[in-house]
């Protein structure tokens, strides 16, 4: 009887997930709203339970709760001519997204940060941003975005209309170039992320003054960093700058292990020569002697009196854990992020290296952003092909391992799926051969 009577209940109520009552809501900042449209009701209805077996919150209709609308095979025009048509008193506030956000947040199991690849824009705003930059409210009328009003008879109402739909459309476009310049300015602070960026911009702040001056604003640690030394480290360093670095690794390191050595990786190795850090590599030959290297590189920094900033993250490493599905996450490696005092005579290309005035007064050192990285011997062909970088090199490496030769490559190990088996590699002229490439030298590895 019960049944029958949850069955009628259920045919007369199709849409039951009208309100999230069985699940915890864990991300209180999240407000979801999947559009239908395209998706089908089915697979809504799947994805709005998966999200809420996770802790989302998702909503059942566009409201002003919602914060990320998630939008699945819709053309992008499409998708914002039925946006406008639901009369969203602000939808500038909401984040319009492709399902790409919501898949990554899923297998994440929290909301991923936004980047600019996860947004749907607004084709009818972009194409005004670029082509009618005039303030003129006339000019910035899309013919596209307005197309849907010609129906209209009554050809001065027409015109009022265009006037505010421009005039609204314009407001929108000035907050979202606003938000996404704020955004900027904020993500470009050494430990500042898209989440932290965000919730400063929601809270109204729109430059570091704002930032610096609001109580409520606790920075962490490596934000204090961030800002005490943003000037030296928004400043590029140069290849003088970075063979200066190397020394000075070079010189602690072979002091804590004399067997070991320092090699640079990122954009330096690729032959760049500037680069917003420098990246350095720590081969340490035997198995085991990587343990406890870098801290005592670290405190050797600090007796020096050049460590202004460290963030040592132990290894977490552990072959058994692999092959792992999140090849775009951080490596398990023992790695520290550094700032490090690089003193002006310590340079030997003096071109490279601009006096540093600060207050008016003339210092004799820069701050520098240093990244280091100590895999077990084993491990090192695998961390230095990953290291060395282009982020899309690797990325379209690890593409064509897993498309085109069943094999899953990541910063530890190359999978062998038809075998089931780890390949072991000394260098990275083994890693190409295993995938059946022709080598390639780093100095080509700037895709
Ligand atoms: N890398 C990685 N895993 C990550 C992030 C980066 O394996 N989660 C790799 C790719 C490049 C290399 O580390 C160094 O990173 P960056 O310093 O960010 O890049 P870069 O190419 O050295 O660029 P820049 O010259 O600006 O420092
Ligand atoms: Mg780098």
């Amino acid at each position: 009887m019960f049944q029958t009577a949850f069955l009628t209940r259920k045919r007369r109520r199709p849409d039951i997930n009208f309100t999230q009552v069985h699940e915890e809501v864990k991300f209180r900042d999240v407000t979801l709203y999947l559009v239908e449209k395209r998706m089908g009701k089915s697979r809504r209805n799947f994805l709005t339970n998966l999200a809420r077996s996770k802790g989302f919150l998702v909503e059942n209709m566009l409201s002003g709760h919602v914060t990320h609308v998630v939008s699945e095979g819709n053309a992008p025009q499409d998708l914002w001519n039925w946006l406008e048509e639901q009369n969203l008193r602000e939808p500038h506030n909401k984040h319009v997204l492709n399902i790409s956000w919501f898949t990554e947040s899923m297998s994440a199991g929290e909301p991923v940060p936004l980047e600019m690849r996860h947004y749907i824009l607004n084709p009818a705003a972009e194409q005004k941003l670029s082509l009618c930059p005039s303030s003129n409210v006339m000019s910035t009328v899309s013919p596209y975005a307005c197309q849907r009003r010609t129906t209209i008879e009554n050809h001065n109402k027409v015109f009022t209309e265009i006037f505010e739909c421009g005039a609204s459309l314009k407001a929108q476009e000035i907050l979202r170039d606003e938000r996404y310049r704020t955004m900027k300015l904020f993500s470009s602070v050494f430990g500042v992320g898209p989440k932290t960026a965000e919730n400063w911009y929601c809270r109204g702040l729109r430059t570091f003054e704002d930032v610096l001056t609001e109580p409520m604003i606790k920075l962490n640690r490596m934000q204090t960093a961030g800002f005490m030394f943003y000037e030296d480290i928004s400043k590029p360093v140069s290849r003088p700058e970075a063979n200066a670095l190397k020394t000075i690794v070079e010189e602690a390191v072979t002091c804590v292990n004399s067997s070991a050595s320092v090699n640079v990786i990122g954009g330096f190795r690729r032959g760049k020569e500037f680069g917003h850090d420098v990246d350095f590599i720590i081969r340490a030959p035997e198995p085991g002697q990587e343990d406890g290297l870098l801290p005592a590189v670290i405190d050797r920094f600090k007796s020096q009196n050049i460590l202004l900033y460290s963030d040592f993250h132990e290894s977490t490493f552990d072959l058994r854990l692999l092959p792992s599905r999140r090849f775009e996450a951080m490596d398990h490696f023992q790695k520290c992020f550094l700032i490090l005092k690089l003193k002006r005579d310590q340079v030997t290309d003096i071109r490279g290296s601009d006096e540093v005035r600060k207050h008016g007064q003339c210092r004799d050192w820069r701050a520098v952003r240093v990244d280091l990285v100590a895999p077990p011997i084993e491990r090192y062909a695998y961390a230095l092909l990953g290291w060395t970088g282009s982020t899309l090199f690797e990325r379209d490496l690890r593409r064509f391992a897993r498309l085109e030769r069943g094999k899953l490559l990541d910063n530890h190990a190359l999978y062998d799926k038809a075998t089931n088996t780890f390949l072991p590699a000394d260098t990275e002229e083994d890693i190409f051969a295993h995938l059946g490439l022709e080598y390639i030298e780093p100095l080509q590895r700037n895709a």
